[in-house]
């Protein structure tokens, strides 16, 4: 039967000692234990993880690796210097802060980063151990980004997904990490990348074009061996499970409790784990100055705040802790009378009754994180609320702002905004309240975390089905016997080669792509069978190729097919050709490199190419697909062709190209094999030439485009591996 393993840094169940020194068992707090608690128990399924607490003792291990297995949990221990180095370390002092764009508070130490590494092979060790084929392991986190990366290696077929459940910073920020590449690469190993919101996924998007230079397409990135789906799913939460509680007689009688003691003061709630990105202490700033503005709500409103005990180990948590203690002093001290306490402040964690209770009882959730990758509380306020009234004031960089539309969104930066929207929100008319509640409910209940883990698990099971269609394009064992046999069988083999990205892989600078030695040999072996006619057919220009390749005994096909030159012969032009509108065209051109650094036009002899591979990727797509509609619309009529190429823009005269040289040669030869290699949109016109012939072979290089090709291969080596396999045929 399959499983789902899920895989997180933490498990949902906390392991700690009594202050006796006796192990004991607790739920874990933070937004994924929660969220995902509802799912793990499910069937066979298992959660892998560390339990939290270092263990000193086998025996001790054993114990707990007991309790939790038959919990479906399988604990993975850490010692107390991995505990330092990857936990509180690179996880929450380099990944924690980069990625939540406290960028001042990162620190990036190599022996950290080690550390991590070891982690993410550690957990690779035991989930590899424990994953069967049908199995589906879902990472989740930015402790174990590494992790997909190692178990691809290991387990190359397996279905993972990974979730990032912290925003995914801007390229600018994710940059600055040393070890940014290695992070990008673990991260690829999945098969489906998730991400709370569009904007986190989309920079997560731009680090991988700029930073390893792919590019998405259709949803998918093509790493070179596999597609990987990058998407959006907000997480939700157990909706009926917060309603049923806010339901239970426990909740309600607390909240009995808790109103009669604050007698008929309004509520302000506010509840998040100890951290900087939480904005408590600008919190309690906007809250000191709604007091200062607003004198009629001394005596009439209470701050409930409550903050869970979290990461105390790391510098600035402590810092964090003592700023708030000292900022609740300093605003009780100033405000509060004998029978009103302005803020009432709790650091400890409590059960998740009374927090039901809290939600049920507060007026208003203040939830004003500086960042937040979602923020569950904000949900968790929404669904708690029964009777609709109450209002959420939610910050507009929390992930939970792009669907809570119906709260007061702020900016936390803004102290006066927030101010004063709390003011607005103690203030609300209830029938508003209600509306907006309304609202807010329907969205929280429809995108539950049932609903998060189907359509997650739905688009993993989709990836897969996808990178399947994919893959039964790729030139497989049967197809290639196949090929080789009518290979050798032959007696007029035509072999059509591009080179860019087909014989040579790309380079910055494409004057750098001079054949290599192990090429200039393959191509002379295949040459030096009289049977074999092999046709270099580029975008190049004549010199360039006759440079580089002349003194071969092969043919050309030069400038996507104006030029051709056949075996000891000069060049020929396929059709006489003008040139005339390079005048018009070159200014318009020239005028794109102007306006984009790292662009440049070259000039063919009928045609001008503007390539822009060295640019900014984002910037150089704008522009070529402005200069696309501009040369278009300005070529109209007049003979000439707009090509949009790879990472070059390309105009030349029409009905001039690779596909119609290619079909000269195949009338000429008459061949009873042909062979036909391409990469680039410009070599679907020869695949589309060879198309109809029974004795052809067409292959693109790259999965990533649908095409004319029958076969693909992944890349360049794929090329020469399957060449010097013609080779090997005939020994
Ligand atoms: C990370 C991301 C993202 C809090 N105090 C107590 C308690 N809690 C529970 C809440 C809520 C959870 O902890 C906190 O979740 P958040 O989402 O607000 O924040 P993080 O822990 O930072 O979670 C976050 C989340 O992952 C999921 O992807 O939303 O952006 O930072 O469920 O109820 N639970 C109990 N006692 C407490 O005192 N029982």
């Amino acid at each position: 039967m399959s499983r789902t393993l899920i895989v997180s840094n933490r498990l949902p169940t906390k392991v700690s000692r009594n202050p006796e020194g006796e192990l004991q068992f607790s739920p874990s707090e933070g937004g994924l234990a929660t969220g995902l608690g509802s799912i793990y128990r499910r069937g066979e399924n298992v959660w892998v993880g560390w339990p939290g607490q270092y263990l000193d003792s086998p025996e001790d291990e054993q114990r707990v690796t007991e309790q939790l297995t038959a919990d479906h949990m399988q604990p993975v221990f850490l010692t107390e210097q991995e505990i330092k180095d990857f936990y509180e370390g690179f996880s929450n002092e380099t990944l924690w802060p980069t990625f939540h764009y406290f960028a001042q508070y990162a620190q990036f130490e190599p022996h950290t980063w080690e550390a991590y590494e070891a982690v993410n092979r550690k957990f690779c060790d035991v989930v590899a151990e424990l994953a069967g084929p049908d199995d589906t392991i879902w990472v989740h986190d930015y402790q174990l980004l590494l992790l997909p990366g190692m178990l691809r290696e290991r387990l190359p077929d397996a279905t993972i997904g990974f979730f990032l459940h912290i925003p995914f910073p801007s390229y600018e920020i994710f940059r600055s990490i040393p070890w940014r590449t290695q992070l990008l690469e673990g991260m690829l190993g999945a098969d489906l990348l998730g991400f709370h919101t569009y904007g986190y996924m989309r920079h997560f998007v731009s680090s991988v074009e700029r930073l390893l230079n792919l590019t998405r397409r259709d949803g998918l990135v093509e790493t070179g061996t596999r597609a990987v789906m990058i998407d959006a799913f907000p997480m939700g939460i157990d909706y009926d499970k917060y309603a049923e509680i806010a339901a239970s007689e426990d909740a309600r009688r607390l909240e009995h409790e808790y109103r009669e003691a604050l007698q008929d003061q309004r509520v302000v709630l506010s509840i998040d784990r100890l951290d900087y990105t939480k904005g408590i202490a600008q919190r309690l700033r906007a809250f000191e100055l709604l007091l200062k503005r607003h004198p009629e709500l001394h005596n009439q409103v209470t701050l409930l705040m409550l903050v869970v005990p979290s990461r105390d180990q790391v510098a600035q948590y402590q810092a964090l802790k003592e700023e708030i203690d000292e900022l609740v002093g300093r605003i009780n001290g100033q405000y509060r009378t004998i029978s009103w306490s302005p803020i009432q402040y709790f650091y400890r964690s409590y059960p998740i009754e009374e927090l039901s209770a809290l939600y049920r009882l507060a007026d208003v959730a203040l939830v004003t994180p500086m960042r937040d990758g979602m923020n569950l509380v904000a949900k968790e306020f929404v669904a708690s609320k029964l009777d609709q009234k109450g209002v959420l004031v939610l910050s507009e960089r929390a992930g939970a702002a792009r669907e809570l539309s119906d709260a007061l969104i702020i900016n936390p930066t803004d102290m006066e905004q927030v101010a004063e929207t709390m003011f607005e929100a103690l203030t609300m008319p209830e029938e508003e309240q209600q509306q907006r509640m309304q609202g807010l409910q329907a969205i929280v209940q429809r995108y539950n975390i049932h609903a998060w883990v189907e359509l997650f698990m739905d688009r993993l099971a989709y990836s897969k089905i996808k990178q399947e269609v994919l893959r039964t394009d790729l030139l497989d064992n049967h197809a290639r016997q196949e090929m080789m046999e009518k290979f050798q069988h032959a007696n007029r083999r035509l072999l059509l080669l591009d080179y860019d990205g087909t014989l040579m892989s790309f380079h910055a600078n494409p004057k750098q792509v001079r054949p290599d030695e192990q090429l200039r040999q393959l191509l002379a072996e295949l040459c030096a069978d009289a049977r074999n006619h092999v046709v270099i057919i580029s975008g190049r220009d004549r010199e360039t190729l006759a440079e580089w390749l002349g003194e071969l005994n092969v043919d050309f096909i030069a400038e996507h097919g104006i030029w051709l030159r056949r075996r000891g012969e000069d060049w020929t032009m396929i059709q006489p050709l003008r040139n005339d509108w390079k005048t018009d065209i070159r200014p318009i051109i020239e005028q794109y490199v102007s306006r984009t650094a790292g662009s440049f036009v070259e000039e063919k002899d009928y045609a001008l190419v503007w390539h822009y591979r060295r640019s900014d990727p984002d910037l150089g797509r704008e522009r070529a697909q402005d200069l696309l509609t501009h040369l278009t619309f300005i070529g109209q009529g007049s003979g000439l062709l707009v090509l949009d190429g790879n990472k070059v823009v390309e105009v030349k005269n029409a009905g001039v190209d690779k596909g119609t040289a290619a079909a000269r040669w195949v009338q000429e030869l008459q061949p009873d094999f042909v062979l036909a290699i391409g990469d680039d949109r410009t070599d679907e016109d020869t695949f589309r030439a060879v198309a109809e012939l029974d004795q052809a072979y067409s292959i693109k290089v790259g999965t990533e485009m649908r095409s004319f090709a029958k076969y693909s291969v992944r890349n360049t080596a794929d090329v020469r591996r399957l060449l010097r396999g013609l080779l090997a045929a005939e020994e």
